[in-house]
C-alpha cells in the first residue's frame, strides 16, 4: 500500500480523525474543497436531527506548513458537538440490522453502546475529509471524482451505469448540479418522486435506502495489477467500497447485468480510430480489463440498504432480560443515500490516490506528476494513444 489510510473516533465522543501516510510533499491543501465536501455529507433529503447538531469542519493537525504537505503523515480532526461518550445511558435492545448484536456477541457483553459508537456512519465524516485530500492529489494529474445518486428505493436513474457522464464531459459542472440536488442526482426530473418516497418512509415511521455511482475521468490507464490478487483494482475497489455501513452490493461498469448477457454484448470492442489509435465505442467494463484500469471513464456502484435504527422498531431481545421488546430508537435519518455518494466519492479516490502513488511514486508533487507524464507517454507508445466514449 503507498497510501495507508484510516479512522479513529467514536460517534459520541470527542471527534473523528482521518490519518494519511503516503502523500508527497508540495500537495495545496484546498479547504475550501475539503469544507465543500463535509458539508455536502452532512446535507440530503431525508437527514436526522444529528445533522442540524453537527458542524463538520476538518482541522489539520500534523503534515501541513503553509498550507502544503510535508511528505509527512497527515491528521486530520473534525470535533463532534454532541459529543457524550461518557453519559450515554446503556442500551440493551439491539437494532436488528445494526452492529450491535453481533458486536455483543463478539465481545461477550450485553451493552450495545460499546459497539454502535465506533460502528456509526459518524465516522464516514473523516472518511470524507480524507477522500478529498486524495481528490486534490488526483487532481494534480488531471482525474476528477464525482459520486452521485441513482436510486432511493423504488425511484431509480433508467439508464445503464456510467451513461450520465460522457467521457469528456465537464465533471466541475456536473458537481454542481449534484450539489444543488438534494437527493444528489444528475437529472433533477427524478427528485420529486424521490422526496415522495422518503416523505412515505417518514410518515411509515421507515427508512430507505438506495444506489450511489461514482464514475472518474481522466483515468491514467494502468492503474491497479493483475500480479497478485490483492492488487486488482477492482477488488480494492470493491473492499472499500463495501466497507461503508450499510453497503450491500457493489458492481464494476454493467455490473450484474453481465450475468445474463452474452460476451458480445458484454466486452467493448477495440476499433482504430480514423486520427489515429483506437478508440472503444462503449465502455461496458468500467474502465477496468483484469484488475488494471484501461483509460476509459471509471464506473461503479455501491448499493446501500435502509438505515437499521427504525422509528417503528422492529422485534428484538433485551440482552438485559432475554424478554421479547422494541429494538432501540434515539434518533435517526429516513435516508441517507445522498450522503453515501460522497462517502462512496472520497472512498473510490482514495484507492485510485493509493493505486496512482504505488505507478507514479514521488516524494514531492513534482516528482509525482513527472511519473505520470512519463508513464502516459510509455502507454501511447502501445498503439499511438486512445479515445473512449463514455456510457456503456
Ligand atoms: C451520522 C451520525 C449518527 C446517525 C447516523 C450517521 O448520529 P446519531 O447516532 O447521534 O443520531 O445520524 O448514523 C447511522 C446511520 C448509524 O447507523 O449509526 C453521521 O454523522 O453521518
Amino acid at each position: 500500500m503507498s497510501l495507508a489510510f484510516s479512522t479513529a473516533g467514536e460517534s459520541h465522543g470527542e471527534g473523528g480523525l482521518a490519518f494519511l501516510d503516503g502523500l508527497p510533499k508540495g500537495l495545496q491543501l484546498d479547504e475550501e474543497f475539503v469544507r465543500g465536501q463535509l458539508r455536502r455529507r452532512q446535507a440530503g433529503y431525508g437527514r436526522g436531527g444529528r445533522q442540524r447538531l453537527e458542524r463538520d469542519e476538518a482541522q489539520f493537525l500534523c503534515g501541513v506548513r503553509r498550507g502544503q504537505t510535508l511528505e509527512a503523515p497527515l491528521a486530520i480532526w473534525i470535533p463532534n458537538r454532541d459529543s457524550r461518550i461518557d453519559t450515554t445511558p446503556d442500551l440493551t435492545r439491539p437494532r436488528p440490522g445494526h452492529a450491535d448484536l453481533s458486536g455483543c456477541l463478539r465481545h461477550g457483553d450485553r451493552d450495545i453502546r460499546a459497539n454502535l459508537e465506533r460502528a456509526s456512519a459518524r465516522e464516514t465524516a473523516a472518511r470524507v475529509a480524507a477522500g478529498a485530500v486524495a481528490q486534490l492529489l488526483l487532481r494534480e494529474i488531471g482525474v476528477e471524482v464525482l459520486g452521485h445518486v441513482v436510486r432511493i428505493g423504488p425511484v431509480a436513474s433508467a439508464g445503464e451505469p456510467g451513461v450520465l457522464v460522457a467521457a469528456d464531459a465537464d465533471l466541475a459542472a456536473l458537481r454542481g448540479q449534484v450539489e444543488a440536488s438534494d437527493c444528489g442526482v444528475l437529472e433533477a426530473a427524478l427528485e420529486p418522486e424521490m422526496r415522495a418516497a422518503i416523505d412515505a418512509a417518514r410518515s411509515d415511521r421507515d427508512s430507505l435506502g438506495g444506489c450511489v455511482e461514482v464514475v472518474a475521468l481522466g483515468i491514467p490507464a494502468g492503474l491497479g495489477s493483475f500480479a497478485q490478487w490483492d492488487r486488482r483494482l477492482d477488488g480494492r475497489l470493491a473492499q472499500a467500497l463495501m466497507s461503508i455501513q450499510a453497503i450491500k452490493a457493489v458492481e464494476i461498469g454493467l455490473g450484474v447485468d453481465v450475468g445474463e448477457r452474452r460476451g458480445s454484448a458484454v466486452h467493448d470492442p477495440i476499433e482504430p480510430a480514423s486520427g489515429g489509435g483506437y478508440r472503444r465505442p462503449r465502455n461496458r467494463a468500467g474502465g477496468l480489463e483484469g484488475g488494471v484500469t484501461n483509460g476509459a471513464p471509471l464506473v461503479v456502484r455501491a448499493t446501500k440498504k435502509p438505515i437499521a435504527t427504525l422509528r417503528r422498531p422492529l422485534r428484538s431481545v433485551d440482552l438485559a432480560t432475554g424478554e421479547a421488546a422494541d429494538a432501540a430508537f434515539e434518533r435517526s435519518d429516513v435516508c441517507a443515500v445522498p450522503a453515501a455518494a460522497v462517502i462512496a466519492e472520497a472512498m473510490v479516490a482514495l484507492v485510485l490516490a493509493d493505486a496512482a502513488l504505488e505507478l507514479f511514486g514521488g516524494a514531492s508533487i513534482e516528482a509525482f506528476c513527472a511519473g505520470h507524464v512519463a508513464h502516459a507517454a510509455r502507454s501511447a507508445r502501445v498503439v499511438g494513444g486512445a479515445s473512449c466514449e463514455g456510457g456503456t
